[in-house]
């Protein structure tokens, strides 16, 4: 998976995604990132990306130009197909594990970070493939938001994370959270760690996770459990 980022900060990126697994991973060449700063394709001596909107008021507007050059140079330096372009905004379709796991099957994902009070709508029109939001709330830009869906992403990217099974059985797994995890002491501040889990029995293990995934679930997360119930309910209908 190789990750090209047009922002206008990209040292924050560079800074933010090198660490640990995704650091690991693009030592070992599994994963590329690449930070191009929109400022580097303005015509303008002053590098200036931005300038007031039309009709007025607040804030600035990242100016139509920059962010096609910027764009058109990444796309021209993709070998095979136009690589989808992420616009990470408040007003895009909300980010979920379902378009994580879809965004991990691609060679190649660029991400166009707003700043400001956004950029110009007609390049937006010309280039942009998916709007994209990580959550009804408002951010100072879209680096961090890019950064979050990189870190979903990637750990759907086989290979990039050791444990192959770990990506597998997780919380969203059948829409259920994960269960409750203990390790040592068997005794912390009073509480024991649950019988079962020492039992060795790994039929009994499975099963108590499993319930407990699900009453989580459904206390934490209702809105979740009805989806897994009813997706339960379609199972046992079709057999
Ligand atoms: Cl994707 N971008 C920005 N700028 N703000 C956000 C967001 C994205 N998602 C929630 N708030």
């Amino acid at each position: 998976m190789n990750y090209h980022v047009l922002t206008l900060f990209p040292e924050m990126i560079e800074q933010g995604l090198h660490t640990s697994i995704l650091g690991r991973a693009m030592e070992k060449g599994i994963l590329s990132l690449k930070a191009v700063d929109i400022r580097d394709y303005t015509e303008d001596k002053h590098r200036k990306a931005d300038d007031y909107p039309y009709g007025g008021g607040a804030g600035m507007v990242m100016q139509a130009e920059p962010v096609f050059r910027a764009c058109q140079a990444v796309q021209d330096s993709i070998k095979g197909k136009k690589a989808r372009v992420i616009y990470t905004t408040p007003q895009g379709r909300v980010f979920d594990q379902t378009l994580a796991e879809e965004l991990s099957r691609e060679e190649d994902l660029i991400f166009l970070c707003g700043h400001y009070e956004g950029i110009d709508e007609r390049v937006l029109e010309e280039v942009v493939t998916d709007y994209v939001s990580i959550g009804d709330y408002v951010l100072t830009g879209g680096a961090l938001p890019a950064m979050v869906m990189i870190d979903a992403i990637s750990r759907l990217v086989p290979k990039v994370l050791s444990n192959e099974a770990s990506a597998e059985f997780e919380t969203f797994h059948d829409n259920l959270l994960e269960y409750p995890q203990y390790s040592r002491p068997e005794v912390w501040n009073g509480k024991p760690v649950p019988k079962v889990l020492l039992s060795g029995n790994h039929d009994r293990i499975e099963d108590w996770r499993k319930e407990h995934s699900i009453l989580r679930t459904r206390k934490r997360r209702p809105d979740l459990y009805k989806i897994y119930q009813d997706q339960e309910k379609s199972v046992s209908e079709a057999k």
